[in-house]
């Protein structure tokens, strides 16, 4: 029978991260940004406790571990101090660790990753890739843990402007090999990386539909793939009313539930989410889709 979910990054230890190993369905990454001004969730969670007590929550309705987020990266935001990246996230990571959930720090500055794993998060996720600051390499090589590499070009402010491709699947495929191979000639071990599209980062609504058709591609690469649909504006366009107005962020959930249900069809590691209950129904649904399709290969090989 085929496997459900292609193998994931190496490195994962502790008795929190044991839990996103040897799963038969993709791992559930719940969102949780300590910002005031993230696109779907800004404001929030901004107060420590009403972060530590929300990621508790998704937890406790079925995420596997929570992303934790001080920095919004919604095209066109701001970069906010480095100091104040820090005072948002680093208590909330250290609770939430210290209640036993396996937390993903993510951030494009490696004092904020190095303070955040000090503090008991298990995974790196840098939406820059490691092109943002140059001793993230560093960071990760060190600590040994899973960085998750997603794809973009230019910063938050601007990355509308990089919108360009030739053949976007081709393009994403070879700049996401490129930042492996610098990655991995940083001294980071290939096995603990993660690999991620980038949806909706310098991508148009028809780009990030590419990508998604073409992951079989992105899965060539040999590394396990992480990918966020969650609420982004390219399912606020597809569900727009007939005048043409997006369809508003609240209201795109079961768009981002559907897609998460082909993602774990199609067989990623990870899905990242804003909701834990209906995200973690969904890739089961494909994952058991998946599980069915393969055993019918299989007695189509043998017959
Ligand atoms: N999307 C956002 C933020 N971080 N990280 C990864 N790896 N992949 C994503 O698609 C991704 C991310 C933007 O969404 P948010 O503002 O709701 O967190």
């Amino acid at each position: 029978m085929e496997q459900v979910v292609r193998g994931g990054p190496a490195g994962l230890c502790g008795t929190a991260a044991a839990r996103l190993v040897d799963l038969d369905r993709p791992v559930v990454l719940a969102v949780l940004n300590v910002t005031p001004d993230s696109f779907s969730d800004g404001g929030l969670w901004a107060r420590e406790d009403d972060a530590v007590l929300h990621g508790l929550a998704l937890v406790a309705a079925g995420a596997d571990a929570v992303d934790v987020g001080g920095e919004s990266t919604r095209p066109g935001a701001a970069r906010v101090p480095e100091h104040e990246e820090l005072r948002r996230v680093v208590p909330v990571v250290r609770r939430l660790a210290a209640d036993g959930v396996p937390v993903s720090i993510d951030t494009t500055r490696a004092a904020v990753a190095a303070a955040a794993l000090a503090a008991g998060a298990v995974v790196v996720n840098d939406v820059s890739g490691g092109t943002a600051d140059p001793g993230m390499a560093r960071v990760v090589a060190e600590a040994g843990c899973p960085f998750v590499v997603m794809h973009s070009r230019g910063e938050s402010a601007d990355m509308d402007r990089h919108a360009g491709y030739g053949d976007v699947v081709t393009d994403v495929v070879d700049e996401l090999r490129r930042r492996v191979d610098v990655l991995v000639g940083g001294g980071v071990r290939p096995d603990r990386l993660v690999l991620d599209p980038g949806i909706g980062f310098a991508k148009t609504a028809s780009d990030n539909w590419s990508l998604l058709g073409g992951l079989e591609r992105l899965d060539a690469l040999g590394l396990p793939l992480l990918v966020g649909v969650s609420r982004k504006r390219f399912l606020g366009a597809l569900l727009a009313a007939p005048d043409g107005t997006p369809r508003d962020v609240e209201h795109r959930e079961d768009a981002s539930h559907a897609v998460a249900a082909l993602l774990a069809a199609h067989g990623v590691w990870g899905v990242r989410a804003h909701t834990a209950r209906p995200t973690a129904d969904a890739v089961r649904v494909g994952a058991a889709w998946r599980r069915a399709r393969g055993a019918v290969t299989e007695q189509d090989r043998s017959s």
